[in-house]
């Protein structure tokens, strides 16, 4: 397995869920984390707990990953200070809404597409060309169940996983001349604050996407995402479907309601 003591770890969307928990486990193993989102103030408080609790270094860039511009600055700052990921977790992504397509709010689509597809690509685009130049190290791109099956009223958000799983194939392939492994991990039901910001704050009505099961948590899908990234370098996960043992598929649960 490899060790990732003193490495470095490029984790978007870490103020929360997935992404916070990644960099939980990874500073735990002595790796150094860039974290991002757009919550400064969840930034900070993430870096001095991470900081004070393993003594490694935390480095919070705050920016939208829908501004294109400040997505490149990001890179830029990146390859001028020398800090090339050697995991880098694209990761920032949401899903608004659940309205059938006919009725659907064209702002939420916008959102969707404009983080979970437009916001990983642009970030893929800044930071690969650091990897590649170095020839290691490991992508984990956030897919869905989503990714490759579709629910009712989740049309824009299934789409915009879909094309990650796309882009996933494309990057290995593209890649395909580097050491650098490409995956992406589909989760199933993860109780984060996804479905809160799905239904807008909607506390009782993101309550009841995972009432009656027991839902996958943020840490599972980390130790996953770690033991993908950890395994010897000839190994190349290229996908991974995770669900709760209570979800078969994106629509299929064994509620005990
Ligand atoms: P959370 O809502 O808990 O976390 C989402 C993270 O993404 C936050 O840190 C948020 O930070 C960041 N983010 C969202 N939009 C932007 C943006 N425009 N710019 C920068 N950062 C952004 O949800 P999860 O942890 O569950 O989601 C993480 C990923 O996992 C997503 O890609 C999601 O689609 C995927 N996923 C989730 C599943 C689930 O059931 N929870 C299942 C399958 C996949 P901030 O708000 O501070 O910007
Ligand atoms: C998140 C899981 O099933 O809500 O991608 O789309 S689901």
């Amino acid at each position: 397995m490899i060790n990732v003591k003193e490495k470095l770890i490029l984790i978007t969307g870490a103020t929360s869920g997935i992404g916070r928990a990644c960099a939980e486990i990874y500073a735990q193993n002595g790796a150094n984390i860039i974290i991002t989102g757009r919550r400064n103030d969840r930034l900070e408080k993430i870096q001095k707990e991470l900081e004070d609790k393993y003594n490694v270094k935390v480095i919070p860039y705050c920016f939208d990953v829908r501004n294109r511009k400040l997505v490149a600055e990001f890179g830029q700052e990146l390859k001028n200070n020398n800090l090339t990921p050697y995991i880098f977790i694209n990761n920032a992504g949401l899903a608004k809404g659940i309205s059938a397509l006919q009725d659907g709010n064209i702002d939420d689509w916008e959102e969707m597409i404009d983080t979970n597809i437009k916001g990983f690509l642009y970030t893929a685009r800044a930071v690969l060309p650091l990897m590649i130049k170095k020839n290691t190290g490991t992508v984990i791109n956030l897919g869905s169940v989503a990714g490759s099956q579709v629910y009712p009223g989740g049309n824009v958000y299934n789409a915009t996983k879909h094309a990650v799983r796309a882009l996933n194939q494309a990057m290995n392939m593209d890649l395909l001349k580097t050491n650098i492994r490409i995956s992406t991990i589909e989760p199933g039901a993860v109780e984060t604050e996804f479905s809160l910001v799905r239904f807008n704050g909607d506390k009782e009505k993101a309550d009841n996407v995972y009432k009656g099961f027991l839902p996958l948590t943020a840490s599972d899908i980390a130790d996953i995402i770690y033991f993908m990234t950890t395994l010897p370098e000839h190994v190349n996960i290229q996908n991974l479907l995770v669900t709760p043992t209570a979800q078969r598929s994106a629509t299929l649960f064994n509620r005990n309601l």
